[in-house]
């Protein structure tokens, strides 16, 4: 398909084909430079007015900036060339002009706003910067997939149109489905689950989760990646433990494999692997060093939610991941299992980066009758979730999970401030398109 030579692989001494973006034209007179520049890298092309093809000089010298070229010609060192070596071309050929004008500029020189950049995607991503985001979360990705298969689980992918909600605290998105009332989902939690009594044990979902946020955050997107666990015979604790794994494997991966990408954002040197045996602190705790830093204006008692001033008064205490254990039962979901021995108090954790709430987990309520009952309690009528509901009927092992914001995750791993950041195209309030 691709029988291109990639800028980074010309080895001098060769004749080579390249393609790619027409980085910068240096005109010095009597001899001039393109630069091309592909996914690997750039490379220098001499244009020697005098001596080469007039027709093939003026190709060069007329095509615009961002325009895709393939080059033809002997690659040769030159140590006055940016990467050492030089294409002296044969012959150069217009594939794809751009305009003169660009909307935005993909060298990095003009800065611009994020809705811009956003608007213009396709040129944004042209920044190394912004690249070298994408590169690292599709490796940070790749790390989770391979973690996950350690941990002998089953990727799976459940419908995103669905009959009913599962997270209270977001509304959800209606969506008009033939004469039926359907909603985009808001999480796999339902249909993780019903995969636990089927004899799949262990499995995993990286997908979309659609949530009508009321406001527009830094942290919050309408469309965001949830990655998703869920394990029959485990507990909240080993929840945890997969949780961690899954969040080092992921950190694994960049560090592995993404050295340059690194570089490139000014990371290399600060990046770790967040140690193993992240911290677990009850709720009760969690109040209590919240309270203590006198980061929020009323004492926070059983009960509360924490607010964003608490997360981040307690993530700076804390200073590393770390998980929060034993909510109370009230403000966590129906399909949260309450503690044995006490049952006001849930199985629930979040698993917190010092910056905000990346996960959320828990042992779940896999007894039929305490599971129609949270429903009940919950205000939410039981027999819409039949479908789920009776599945519990028929052999459903105890069974552990949590969910993670990919978005999140990449954000947090590479100090973006903005989750849109993370995001090729978010969707929030104002943005539905690209
Ligand atoms: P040559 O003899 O190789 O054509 P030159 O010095 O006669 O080189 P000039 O037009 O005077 O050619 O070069 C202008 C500038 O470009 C000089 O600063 C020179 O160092 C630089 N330059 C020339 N060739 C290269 C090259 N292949 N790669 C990078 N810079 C170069
Ligand atoms: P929760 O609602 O806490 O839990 O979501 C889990 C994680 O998903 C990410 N996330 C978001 N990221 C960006 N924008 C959003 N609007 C958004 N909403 C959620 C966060 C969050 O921690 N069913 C449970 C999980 C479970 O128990 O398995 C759930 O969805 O990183």
């Amino acid at each position: 398909m691709d029988d291109r030579t990639l800028a980074t692989d010309a080895q001098p001494g060769e004749s080579a084909t390249i393609a790619g973006w027409l980085h910068e034209t240096r005109d010095l007179g009597g001899i001039a430079f393109l630069i091309l520049r592909d996914r690997s890298g750039k490379i220098q092309v001499k244009l020697e007015k005098d001596e080469m093809d007039d027709a093939m000089v003026e190709t060069g010298l007329d095509a615009h900036r961002e325009s895709v070229l393939q080059v033809s010609g002997a690659v040769e060192d030159e140590e006055r060339a940016p990467t050492g070596v030089e294409v002296v071309p044969e012959s150069i050929e217009v594939v794809a002009a751009a305009d003169p004008e660009l909307p935005l500029d993909p060298s990095g020189k003009v800065d611009a706003g994020l809705d811009t950049r956003l608007d213009n995607r396709t040129l944004d991503v042209r920044k190394p910067a912004v690249k070298a985001v994408f590169e690292i979360r599709s490796a940070a990705l790749a790390g989770v997939r391979a973690s996950f298969r350690d941990l002998d689980c089953t990727e799976i992918t459940t419908p995103k149109i669905v009959a009913t909600g599962t997270e209270g605290g977001t509304e959800l998105f209606p969506v008009s489905y033939f004469a039926q009332e359907a909603y985009m989902n808001q999480s796999p939690q339902l249909f993780k689950q019903l995969m636990i009594g089927s004899g799949l044990e262990r499995v995993f979902e990286i997908g979309p989760i659609f949530r009508a946020e009321e406001h527009n955050t830094p942290r919050h997107l309408n469309e965001a990646t949830s990655i998703d666990f869920e394990s029959a015979f485990a507990d909240a604790s080993d929840a945890m433990d997969a949780c961690e794994t899954i969040v080092r494997g992921a950190y694994e991966a960049v560090a592995e494999t993404c050295e340059a990408e690194l570089e490139t954002l000014g990371l290399a040197e600060d990046f770790t692997v967040p140690e193993a045996g992240f911290p677990r602190i009850t709720y009760e705790e969690a109040l209590d060093r919240i309270n203590a830093t006198g980061a929020v204006d009323e004492t926070l008692e059983w009960g509360d939610d924490l607010s964003t001033p608490a997360e981040e008064a307690l993530g700076e205490d804390v200073g590393e991941h770390y998980f929060i254990t034993d909510w109370p039962s009230e403000i966590k979901p129906f399909y949260i299992k309450d503690r044995d021995d006490d049952a006001t108090v849930s199985t629930g954790f979040d698993m917190m980066h010092p910056r905000l709430e990346l996960v959320s987990g828990g042992q779940r309520e896999h007894r039929f009758d305490h599971l129609v009952e949270g429903f009940e309690q919950q205000g939410l009528d039981p027999e819409a979730f039949d479908y789920y509901t009776q599945m519990f009927r028929y052999g459903m092992p105890p069974h552990a999970g949590w969910g993670l914001g990919a978005e999140r995750l990449v954000m947090t791993m590479l100090d973006l401030d903005n989750i849109r950041e993370a995001v090729l195209f978010p969707r929030d309030r104002q943005r539905l398109s690209p």
